[in-house]
């Protein structure tokens, strides 16, 4: 039994199966009207694994040129991203513990063979405000250390209906994704994995 770093909260089952089947519904019409882009790194233009959209007022996007940012528009189709489904502000109120809403919520879309490496989000100017995690689809397993790279880790099973809320002195903490279990859930049509990340970027 490891401890989970100071500041990570895991609730297990936090939605239910019906609150996933309907969340994922949600999801299927943002990303209907919000396509899923490909992120790719600044400066070198690597494109990442994992294929991303948002809704809310503010989405993270990331290009070679301009590198990781919040925009109220898609970097491909130029509209305003979709609205916040209304579950998600419920979600966050219940579990967040701060008092103004996310203002963006990164859909990131894991394909069986996808990775996300260790990094630190750094790009919201408000740091008191948590993150707080969904996970829907397939198993994976998830890596947090500490707030310096090269540290110690543990590393933990994110199954469908999973929330993490990641505050205080976890909202600095390295973390990643190592992989993914196709076929541990029956959630989404086919195997992989989406994750939801709700954050407010702005001092309120
Ligand atoms: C710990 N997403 O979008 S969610 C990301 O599963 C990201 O898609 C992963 O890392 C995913 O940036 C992990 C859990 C998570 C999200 C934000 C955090 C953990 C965090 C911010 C600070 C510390
Ligand atoms: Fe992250």
């Amino acid at each position: 039994m490891t401890a989970l770093p100071d500041g990570v909260r895991h609730i297990p089952g936090a939605l239910n199966p019906q609150a996933q089947a309907e969340l994922v519904d949600e999801i299927r019409a943002v990303v209907s009207q919000a396509p899923l882009f490909v992120p790719v790194m600044p400066r070198t233009g690597k494109p990442m694994s994992v294929r991303m959209s948002n809704c809310g007022p503010l989405g993270w996007v990331t290009d070679k040129e301009r590198g990781y940012r919040y925009q109220a528009t898609h970097p491909v189709t130029g509209a305003t991203w979709p609205s916040m489904p209304p579950q998600l502000l419920e979600l966050w109120s219940e579990l967040s513990g701060y008092a103004h809403p996310p203002e963006a919520c990164l859909i990131n879309f894991y394909a069986p063979e996808t990775k996300m490496g260790l990094h630190q989000d750094r790009d919201e100017a408000d740091f008191n405000a948590p993150v707080l995690s969904i996970s829907l689809g397939d198993d994976c397993l998830f890596r947090i250390g500490g707030t310096k790279r090269g540290g110690k880790t543990v590393s933990l099973r994110l199954v469908s209906g999973d929330v993490i809320v990641l505050g205080g002195a976890s909202r600095l903490a390295f973390h990643g994704v190592d992989r993914i279990y196709p076929g541990t859930s029956m959630l989404l049509e086919k195997p992989g994995r989406i994750n939801l990340t709700l954050r407010r970027v702005t001092v309120p």
